[in-house]
């Protein structure tokens, strides 16, 4: 049963926020884009196709520890609550949850609609006779939960690290805001990607394959499409670094010669070499996720990691 519910009225055909975060981050020096833009509908098809490469580890090995240890989540979640996904997706992980814990409700929330409502359809097939509730929207700003999850726990599931794509303050604040939104008995499902060897890191996003390179790219293309820009693909390449003070990885797309172009009527220049920095992924230690938790007021309360510890699940408590 798909219920369906927009957080806001239809999406004009060029969103107002995509152009200013664009315009902003072209204008700022060094140039730097929210890595939110990635996922229009051929920037959300490709990620799916990262999750599926030899060197990207995170997904595989999220997906073993939600199998591995469903009757552990049913232990410590028990059955009954509504569960809020934060950034859906394609919900590929979501069944081995849900399978597991006997929910009430399942609202998956997801900026890309096309995507979500055609997830959620899935999803409810396989599930029948269990309310799913598709919220379009981003999390990173204020929602409200569907009418039908009022009255019932929640459980929020956070999973892909997702959490690592904001900056530490950022991500303290969505902990927060999450914790408001989810309520006092909620328990938060989170999955943390490990800091680990930096060749393994940056194989990771950088594949042989060109997936993620094409991932990046595809940034350009949908700028060109929707801000009437004229970026020169073949001027950018994609690059992955390893930052330790940071602890996280950078994606960059490099200016390949000295370029101009134009992007919603405005004149930008860059230098061979100069970059724009178009996402980041951070990486934390055990005592980091708690430490990060702790500050966004969630109370770890389980870990489950697998024998590499390449990647983590926590459950806290609000
Ligand atoms: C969605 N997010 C957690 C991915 C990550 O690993 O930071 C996005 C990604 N970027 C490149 N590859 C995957």
């Amino acid at each position: 049963m798909v219920l369906t519910r927009e957080a806001a009225s239809p999406v004009p055909a060029v969103d107002p926020a995509f152009r200013r975060d664009i315009i902003e981050g072209l204008s700022r020096f060094p140039k730097a884009t929210p890595p939110i833009w990635f996922y229009d509908k051929r920037g959300s098809e490709l990620f799916e196709a990262i999750a599926d490469l030899p060197e990207y580890y995170p997904t595989r090995t999220e997906t073993a520890l939600l199998q591995r240890y469903g009757p552990e989540f049913a232990t410590a979640v028990g059955p009954g609550r509504a569960v809020i996904e934060f950034g859906a997706g394609s919900a590929r992980k979501t069944p081995h949850l849900l399978q597991a814990i006997e929910p009430a409700a399942y609202v998956p929330i997801d900026i890309s609609g096309e995507f979500l409502h055609a997830s959620s359809a899935a999803l409810a097939s396989v599930f029948p006779g269990l309310p799913v509730l598709p919220l379009v929207g981003d999390f990173n700003a204020d929602l409200s939960l569907p009418a039908g999850v009022e009255g019932l726990p929640r459980l929020g599931f956070f999973p892909g690290s997702t959490i690592g794509n904001l900056e530490p303050a950022g991500a303290v604040d969505l902990l927060r805001a999450m914790r408001r939104l989810l309520g006092d008995d909620a328990l938060l499902l989170i999955g943390m990607d490990r800091v680990k060897d930096p060749d393994r890191l940056i194989a990771a996003y950088d594949d042989a394959a060109g997936v993620t390179a094409a991932f990046n790219l595809n940034l350009l293309a949908r700028i060109n499409r929707e801000l009437d820009g004229d970026m020169p693909l073949d001027g950018f390449a994609h690059r992955a670094i390893w930052n330790d003070e940071k602890a996280h990885i950078e994606m960059h797309l490099e200016a390949l010669r000295p370029l101009h172009f134009h992007v919603a009527g405005r004149r930008f220049e860059m230098e061979a070499g100069e970059t724009i920095h178009s996402e980041s992924s951070h990486k934390y230690g055990p005592r980091d996720e708690r430490l990060l938790l702790r500050a966004g007021r969630w109370n770890p309360i389980r870990q489950w990691s697998d024998a590499e510890g390449l990647f983590s699940l926590i459950l806290a408590s609000a």
